[in-house]
This record gives C-alpha cells, structure tokens and sequence, in this order.
C-alpha cells in the first residue's frame, strides 16, 4: 500500500556526549532516503530539521545529568512535530542521538490517544534504553526513553508522557548491554525482552512475529525505534556506542521485511546515527537500505513467506 512518510530531521546530540549526531540527518539525506523511499512507489514530505531555541542550564538532583534543558527542548519540539505529522501520514524521525524517542514517542502516543488506538513500540537496540534521569550514572539522557514511555517516574521537569504504554505492548530486540539499576527496574515489567541469548536460539522472526500478532489483534499503533547499534559494529561503524555481537545484515533485513509485511508499522525513529563516525558512508547507506525493506523492497514481489 502506498504511504505518505514525513521525514522529520532531528539534529539532537544533547542526550550523549560524542558530538557528531547532529549531522545524521544531512547524512541520511546525503545517502538518498526520500529517493529509496519513492522509488517504491511512496510519496515522501521531508518536513526539514526541527530546531530548538538556545538554552539556559538546568540543574538536576542527579548531577551527573547533563543538557537537560536542551533535551528537554527536543523533547517538546519532536512531540508537537511528530503529532502535526501522524495526522497527515507516516513519520520518519532522522536522528539524532536516541534521547529524540522522549519527543518522537512522547508525539505518537498523544496522536494514538486521540486516534482512540493503543500504540505499540518496538525498541531495536543492543541497549534497553531503561534509566530514569535520576537512576542514570552516566548521565547521558538517550539511555532513558523507555522509562518515560512506560511511564516510570522520575522524569520531572519533562511533561507527564501523554499516554504512558504499558510493558505489554513494548518488545525489545537485540539487547546485549543493561545496567544494573536497569536490570533491576525490568524485573517487575511485562516488556518482552528479546536479548541476543535468546536471538540466538529462536532467531528473529519468531520472536517478532508474535508480538506483531499482538499488535495486529489489538489494532494497534505501532513505533519502531531502530538504534544503529542493534546493528553489528562490523557492519554499522558509525556509533558512539558499540557493542560486538549485533544483529547481522540479514537478520537486520528480515526483521525489516517483517515488519514490512505486517503492514503494522505506523511511525518510525532511525538513531544514534554519528556520520563523523562512519566509514565513506556506509553505515547511512545501510540504514538507508533497511528502510529500504521496511518500506516494500523485495527480490521477488510475493510474501517471502509463501515460500
Ligand atoms: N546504559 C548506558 C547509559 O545509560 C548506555 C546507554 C546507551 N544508549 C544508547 N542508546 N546508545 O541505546 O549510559
Ligand atoms: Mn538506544
Ligand atoms: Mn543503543
Ligand atoms: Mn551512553
């Protein structure tokens, strides 16, 4: 089915502290994403980077936080953003370091409110992404979305998030890496987790098209927040964060051609994207290409899984 995707640039670098990010929009763009979108037959707005006002600092009680205030910005621009866009089709945040997701989600849960539909989020990351500014020791915020996307407290002065989503209807992917006072927090949490031991065994596509199946019997929402060290370093060099043992170009593009197929898949977040990083582009071509799959490339043009 033909789609309108509104690429939105989100230019953040504050949630981390490798500069760099910023320019991951440009590359995107630079590495033909409205084109490998188009050429699958789907209309392409590109929407420009959002930009914030500068900020004055923000002190937090857990001082290792740092750039708050500017996340915070983002957070509220991205919001109002990507909710102006869920109206009009579906969006594409170019990012940007993963503290985006606090906005981009924090706009899709308030849009599916309206919508009147449950949204779903499938989180594709070696990180869980679970801190809390308070619980952070790194201090960096793009550990955090998943916290205020279920609804953790701890988030002050961020707004309440719209429509907090409850574990059920969040999966990971391709986790290798969690801190202890994340560990302990996921405990109690019904988020499926489907961590690399598990990857390695069952594969992909099980895990993924059973929470699919939930979000389908639920008509749900669905977004996909796809972090570019979910990727193995070996084929995706272009991030502060690398964590060895990551999903491979294949799996990496049979979860793409699943989600494709399902049909589900509503909103969209590429990030943590550092080009300064990368090697004459090819982590931006590689993600550019997953998208690629996400959106309906294929070899043949029947279900792979008719074979
Ligand atoms: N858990 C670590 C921290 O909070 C690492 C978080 C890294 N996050 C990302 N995005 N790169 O997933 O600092
Ligand atoms: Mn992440
Ligand atoms: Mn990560
Ligand atoms: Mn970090």
């Amino acid at each position: 089915m033909a789609q309108t995707c509104i690429l939105i640039g989100a230019p953040v670098d504050s949630g981390q502290k490798r500069a760099g990010a910023l320019m991951g929009p440009a590359a995107y763009r630079v590495a033909g994403i409205a084109a490998a979108i188009e050429e699958l037959g789907h209309k392409v707005i590109d929407r420009g980077d959002v930009t914030i006002a500068p900020c004055a600092p923000l002190p937090h009680p857990n001082p290792a936080v740092h750039h708050l205030a500017e996340t915070l910005a983002w957070t509220e621009a991205l919001a109002r953003a990507g909710e102006a866009a869920a109206a009009e089709g579906m969006p594409v945040f170019l990012g940007g370091d993963h503290s985006l997701s606090l906005g981009s989600v924090a706009g899709m849960a308030a849009h599916a409110k309206k919508a009147g539909r449950p949204l779903f989020v499938l989180w594709l990351d070696a990180h869980t992404d679970f801190h809390t500014p308070e619980s952070t020791v790194s201090g960096n915020l793009h550990g955090t979305p998943v916290a205020y996307i279920a609804g953790r407290p701890g988030f002050a002065p961020f707004p309440p998030f719209p429509a907090p989503v409850p574990g059920e209807r969040i999966a990971m992917l391709g986790i290798r890496s969690v801190d202890p006072a994340e560990k302990s927090a996921l405990i109690p949490e019904e988020i499926e987790i489907a961590d690399m031991r598990v990857l390695d065994e069952r594969g992909f596509g099980a895990p993924l098209r059973e929470f699919l199946d939930r979000v389908r019997a639920a008509n749900g929402l669905l977004h996909v927040s796809l972090d570019v060290d979910f990727l193995d370093p070996a084929i995706a060099p272009a991030v502060g964060t690398t964590v060895p043992g990551g999903a491979t170009f294949r799996e990496a593009h049979l979860v793409m051609e699943l989600l494709h197929e399902s049909g589900l898949v509503t909103s969209l977040d590429l990030v943590e994207l550092n080009p300064f990083l990368d090697e004459r582009g090819r982590t931006a071509k590689l993600m550019v290409d997953l998208v690629g799959s996400l959106m309906g490339r294929k070899v043949f043009d029947r279900p792979t899984r008719s074979f």
